[in-house]
């Protein structure tokens, strides 16, 4: 298989290439890794001590989809933002390539799917309309992952999500900017307030906005976390109140759900269901909870969605609240952009 990873540079790209190093995808035979100019000829083989051996970077400029030495390109995964994937998705399909899309470009269009492979494999058993499928954003999948096993306790009627993401999240920039911030703070100094990656400083701080916020004040990322669970668990009324917080983080997101179902649930039976769930680790109360740094630090846990604090509400016996934590940038975006990919060579089209 011969596979381009545009955006290979960046935090998701380069996991990307680490699965794939891993042997995540079976049958790779070519990966051509494609960055921004500044990285052209770069030998990232060497750079991220991997056994694959990856082309030299191609500039995102020179990489031509239709060019004859691009012909037999299986599959793309991008990784390189929404306006990228906007211009150059759809040449990359037409040259009849697969394209995972981890960007927000495609997502809530009628014929791509939006798919979570634990969650909606169906979406891929046949090929996109397009040849485009969409990844979730990270908060998303993971919300969804903890969430399907607990429909077989009831219809869910209502979400509220306060999710606190990981400055990882806003790439290596958003890396860069929280060492630098807390290096200042640390130093007793006092970062500028000017808008930055993250729109004020993140160093011991919480900002409570992620992407930019609308007329009524919801932020894009709030949006995501209200529509994308809507189309992935195909409930089109489901009600979703999302709050999105940007923490001094490094790496892995977390969130605190209130789930209200169509009828009474207990926590003992959410325990069961998230137990039984593939690539779920549940929590129960003697076995302590989730953190970032912990479900973070190896790619066992890092390929698992943790699951804790799972308990009832005390006022309504139709509801349960949870706490949810993954690595947002494998289980967020590049081990479900190869778990996609994964699915569609199991498939008959592809
Ligand atoms: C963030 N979910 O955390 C967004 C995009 N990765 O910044």
């Amino acid at each position: 298989m011969n596979i381009a990873v545009i955006g290979a540079t960046g935090v998701v790209g380069k996991q990307c290439l680490q699965l794939l190093d891993a042997g995540a995808l079976p049958g790779v035979e070519r990966v051509i890794p494609v960055a921004s100019g500044r990285s052209a000829g770069r030998d990232l083989t060497a750079e991220y001590g991997l056994d694959l051996k990856v082309e030299p970077v191609v500039a995102l400029a020179d990489f031509d989809p239709a060019a004859a030495d691009l012909a037999g390109l299986d599959l793309a995964i991008f990784s390189a933002g929404a306006p990228i994937s906007l211009e150059l998705g759809p040449k990359v399909a037409a040259a009849g390539a697969l394209v995972v899309d981890n960007s927000s470009a495609f997502r809530m269009e009628d014929d791509v799917p939006l798919v979570v492979p634990q969650v909606n494999p169906h979406t891929m058993a046949t090929r996109p309309a397009r040849g485009i499928a969409s990844v979730p954003n990270c908060s998303t999948i993971q919300l969804v992952r903890a969430l399907h096993p607990l429909r077989a306790l009831g219809n869910l009627e209502r979400l509220v999500v306060a999710s606190y993401q990981a400055a990882s999240g806003g790439g290596l920039r958003g890396l860069e900017e929280l060492a630098s911030t807390s290096r200042e703070v640390l130093d007793g100094g006092e970062p500028a307030e000017t808008p930055s990656r993250f729109g004020r400083t993140l160093a011991f701080n919480l900002v409570p906005e992620i992407g930019l916020r609308d007329d009524a004040g919801i932020s894009h990322e709030e949006h995501k976390l209200r529509r994308e669970p809507r189309k992935i668990l195909d409930l089109p009324a489901l009600r979703v109140a999302a709050t999105a917080v940007r923490v001094p983080v490094v790496n892995g997101h977390s969130e605190a759900v209130h789930i209200t179902f169509d009828r009474p649930v207990t926590a003992a039976d959410a325990l069961d269901a998230l137990r039984a769930a593939p690539g779920v680790r549940a929590y129960g109360e003697d076995e302590g909870y989730p953190r970032p740094r912990q479900v973070c630090s190896s790619v066992e846990s890092s390929s698992l969605v943790h699951v804790g604090r799972i308990r009832a509400d005390l006022d309504d016996p139709c509801s349960l609240l949870l706490w949810v934590v993954a690595d947002n940038l494998m289980v967020g975006a590049a081990l479900t952009a190869v778990e996609i990919a994964r699915l569609a060579t199991e498939s008959t089209w592809m």
